[in-house]
């Protein structure tokens, strides 16, 4: 089985819109979810680089469509590149009414029409699993979601839970992964199944 193993990722560029977006040169990985559920950090952890995205304990760090150029290379000696793009949470509302409309119609334009997309990634706070905007997000992305591409779902802040809502939520949400972006829980795991999803090797 193949192995994958963080090389050194870079910061590429950060888009307001679809038409500012780098040339489509890799494959790209998105992660998607409520502010402040661990998109960053989770970044970082997969990448092996605490300081790649930029976290915070404050909702709202991320606010633009940010590409990371990351690097792989596996027991085959293979160098593999992907983009991870970071995106700015949903929920989060401190900012106009007039600004939020054109955030979200950048966002969606982006979601549904960047062809190089090829993994969704959606991370849900593991204390909060029922959220309607988190439904409303499987929904919407599931209703433009093409055969080439993935949709997987985490549960961040797995470390928050006791051991018995730990196997409830594995329960009923088999097909997802857990992650402890602090106590690094699954990564190697996590980050294999990711990247071959994002090659198109899961089905
Ligand atoms: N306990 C715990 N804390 C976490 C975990 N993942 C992230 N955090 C913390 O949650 C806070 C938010 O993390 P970010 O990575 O900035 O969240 P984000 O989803 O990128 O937030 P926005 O950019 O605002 O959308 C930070 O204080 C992190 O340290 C986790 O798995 N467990
Ligand atoms: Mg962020």
């Amino acid at each position: 089985m193949l192995d994958y193993q963080p090389l050194q990722s870079s910061f590429v560029t950060s888009a307001q819109n679809i038409s500012q977006c780098p040339s489509p040169l890799f494959s790209e990985v998105v992660f998607l979810g409520r502010s402040n559920v661990g998109k960053s950090t989770f970044i970082n952890l997969l990448c092996n680089q605490k300081n790649l995205a930029k976290s915070s304990q404050t909702p709202g760090k991320t606010q633009l469509i940010n590409f990371f150029l990351t690097q792989w290379s596996n027991q085959n000696k293979e160098v593999l590149k992907l983009y991870f793009v970071d995106l700015p949470g949903f929920g989060y509302a401190k900012v106009s009414k007039t600004q939020k409309d054109l955030w979200n119609k950048n966002l969606i334009e982006f979601l549904q029409q960047r062809d190089s997309i090829k993994l969704f990634v959606h991370l849900i706070d593991s204390r909060h699993p029922f959220l309607e905007i988190d439904k409303n997000l499987v929904s919407f992305i599931t209703r433009f979601l093409r055969k080439d591409q993935k949709f997987l779902q985490i549960f961040t802040k797995f470390d928050k839970l006791n051991a018995n809502e730990k196997a409830k939520l594995k329960k009923v949400f088999n097909e997802a992964k857990f992650s402890s972006n602090l106590q690094k829980t699954n990564v190697v795991e996590i980050r294999n199944f990711l990247i071959k999803s994002a090659l198109g090797e899961v089905l």
